[in-house]
């Protein structure tokens, strides 16, 4: 050490040791999910410069090692000296601990979000850090081991007077990270979105690992092909996809948006590129937009009669896809989980350039306009209708008490904490069941034949159907304006299907009505899927349950493989017995549970998880299920 180190340098050193001591409060956390947030805090800076007009393309490589590598063809980070901290720029930002969006000048910056925390951060929690600076003719080069500066920053070559950007590899931490390998997925997931809402921004994802693998994203229609792209796999209403664009009191706004035939609403916010999924100003000031101009459009052309009532906002929104991305200087974030946008200036602003562009739209655009007012009036009569349904249901229980369904075989404590509710499909396995459970605790909700899929029915028919009315009695939530997470009965709902195709498109179609109408219950965790077993080996007289194919070929290995033992594979929950199923799968003490999560991060991931899977056309169904039945089974337990 020496006299080199003044106040300054070790001031800096105090800050990382802070990260490092507590990392969950720099990135949430320390687990996969903290990993691969890494990855996006050194892309958003490569991003930012993109947003500035300086960069076209972004590399992200998974390398052999899981180190990750980003290279930009950005202006590169500045190396000059910064006078206050007395150490070439680049430096200052891998080792000072920033509050944000204080280096460099104007411009939007994609921090702000939960996170946003930058580039030493990443720095102090990784083993190893490198960054290379292609700038006047030189590459410069530093590195640093868990925040420390290696050697003071380099030049180690040349490179053409016109080669500019940054290379940044860092490999994160064991020492930190509970989970140190990255998965292409998730990486890849994140990328494609960045893309889409960066118009003409390339970004490649590389993987050099063993199985070898890579992807580009570049699409010159940004938002629109976005929208483009949530609606495959669905029917669209029109051709055209509707953008809006515009900048007011400093606030850039782009919408793009078009209607499938569904009757779901799917939309979209994001400020500055991140995800807002409680919405916000911008938000609100779409909606408001829609539904006053389609309203006076649909009126001064006569597609509503005077005497007829206004079209509401969620009529005109059934099955619409949009995407609403803001960029703005300062955003204010507000709610719980600040996650919630505020500036006001963000609402006027979306209100008036979308009311604007889409009046002009719809005048040039009548058949457009035409179908959306057809399926809105629809969609008012069919809420007129579930309103009453909902309505009687709602005096009918109240006059009986609260009516349970007559198939439900309920258990007997009455603390919601300690009940869980079994839904089995089908009639004989429901009888298992019953004959299995421990009746204090377990409750059995048999159902009988196809489950409605509300991706396909209109509100009216779906309050109609026999078996989600039974599953919204026995939960005791309630549903829509009504639903009330403290009355839920059972702290865990478990849905319980054959271990075959048939079976996950049942749970999809179950988690499916779950996730479009009760998404509270999944974002608290108290979904689960039962996980029956695949295989069931005996010899002399000793038994073994196989929940995968592996775990059956590690079973044989050991026990040895030979004609003695009596390999059955079970076909479904019906070829258990009643012991059988309690020993395997509702046995709390042996049971396997997956518990259903979703990651808010990437919604719109989340939800072409169901959609895509529920939708009319076959192959992306097929496509999907292929391309995630590895993932499904890796759910968390
Ligand atoms: F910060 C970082 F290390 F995470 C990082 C930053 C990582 C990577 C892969 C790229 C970048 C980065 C930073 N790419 N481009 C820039 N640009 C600047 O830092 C920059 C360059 C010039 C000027 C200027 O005013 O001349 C301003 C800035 C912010």
């Amino acid at each position: 050490m020496g006299e080199q180190y003044g106040a300054d340098q070790i001031q800096i050193l105090e800050g990382l040791e802070a990260v490092r001591k507590r990392p969950g409060m720099y990135i949430g956390s320390t687990s996969s999910r903290g990993l691969h947030h890494l990855v996006y805090e050194i892309v958003d800076n490569s991003v930012d410069e993109a947003l500035a007009g300086y960069c076209d393309s972004i590399e992200v490589t998974i390398n052999p090692d899981n180190s990750i590598t980003v290279v930009d063809d950005g202006r590169g980070i500045p190396v000059d000296i910064q006078k206050k901290a007395g150490l070439p720029a680049v430096e200052v930002v891998f080792t000072i601990l920033h509050a944000g969006g204080k280096f460099g000048n104007g411009g939007y910056k994609v921090s702000g979000g939960l996170h946003g925390v930058g580039a030493s951060v990443v720095n102090a929690l990784s083993e190893w850090l490198e960054v290379q600076v292609l700038h006047n003719g030189n590459v410069y080069q530093q590195r640093y081991e868990r925040g420390k500066a290696v050697y003071p920053l380099k030049i180690v070559g040349k490179c053409g007077p016109n080669e500019h950007g940054t290379r940044v590899t860092f490999l994160p931490d064991k020492e930190i990270f509970e989970e140190t390998v990255y998965d292409y997925d998730t990486l890849k997931i994140r990328l494609q979105e960045t893309a889409f809402l960066t118009k003409a921004l390339k970004i490649t994802l590389k993987d050099e690992r063993e199985e070898k693998q890579e992807r580009t994203f570049h699409y010159e229609g940004g938002i629109r092909e976005f929208v483009t792209y949530l609606n495959k796999g669905k029917v669209p209403l029109y051709d055209q996809v509707i953008y809006c664009e515009g900048k007011r009191d400093g606030v850039y706004v782009e919408v793009s948006m078009q209607h499938n035939d569904s009757y779901t609403e799917n939309i979209y916010s994001f400020v500055n590129n991140i995800n807002t999924p409680e919405g916000g100003t911008h938000l609100t000031g779409f909606k408001n937009a829609l539904t006053k101009t389609f309203n006076d459009y649909a009126r001064k052309n006569k597609l509503l009669k005077e005497n007829e009532a206004s079209l509401s906002g969620e009529d005109i929104r059934e099955g619409l896809t949009a995407i609403i991305s803001v960029k703005i200087e300062e955003p204010q974030f507000e709610g719980q989980t600040k996650q919630k946008l505020g500036n006001s200036e963000a609402r006027t602003a979306v209100d008036s350039i979308v009311s604007e562009q889409l009046t002009y739209f719809l005048e040039q655009n009548p058949p457009v306009a035409k179908a959306m007012c057809e399926k809105s009036i629809l969609a008012q009569r069919a809420r007129a209708a579930a309103r009453k349904a909902r309505d009687l249901t709602r005096r009918k229980s109240a006059l009986d008490g609260m009516a349970l369904p007559g198939k439900l075989a309920d258990c007997s404590d009455k603390n919601p904490e300690n009940c869980e509710i079994y839904i089995v499909e089908g009639d004989s396995a429901g009888g298992s069941a019953k004959t299995a459970r421990s009746r204090a605790t377990q409750a059995i909700l048999p159902l009988r034949g196809k489950i409605l899929n509300v991706e396909k029915a209109r509100l009216d028919k779906i309050y109609a159907n026999a078996e989600i009315k039974a599953m919204i009695t026995a939960f005791g939530t309630g549903i829509h304006d009504d639903f009330d997470i403290t009355k839920l009965r059972y702290h865990k709902i478990i849905i319980m299907t054959d271990a075959d195709v048939d079976g996950a498109h049942i749970s999809t179609l179950l988690l499916t009505f779950l996730y479009r109408f009760m998404p509270e219950l999944i974002k608290q965790g108290y979904v689960y899927l039962a996980q029956p077993p695949l295989y069931k080996i005996e010899k002399n007289k000793r038994v073994w349950y196989a929940y995968s194919d592996d775990e059956l070929n590690s079973i044989l290995k050991e026990i040895g493989r030979d004609n003695n033992n009596k390999i059955q594979r079970y076909k479904g929950l019906g070829e258990m017995d009643a012991e059988q199923l309690w020993e395997t799968t509702m046995d709390p003490e042996r049971r396997i549970l997956l518990r259903v999560t979703m990651d808010e991060e990437t919604t719109s991931e989340v939800d072409l998880t169901f959609t895509t899977l529920m939708g009319d056309q076959v192959e992306p169904r097929r496509e999907f299920i292929e391309a995630n039945a590895k993932r499904v089974q890796n759910l968390d337990i």
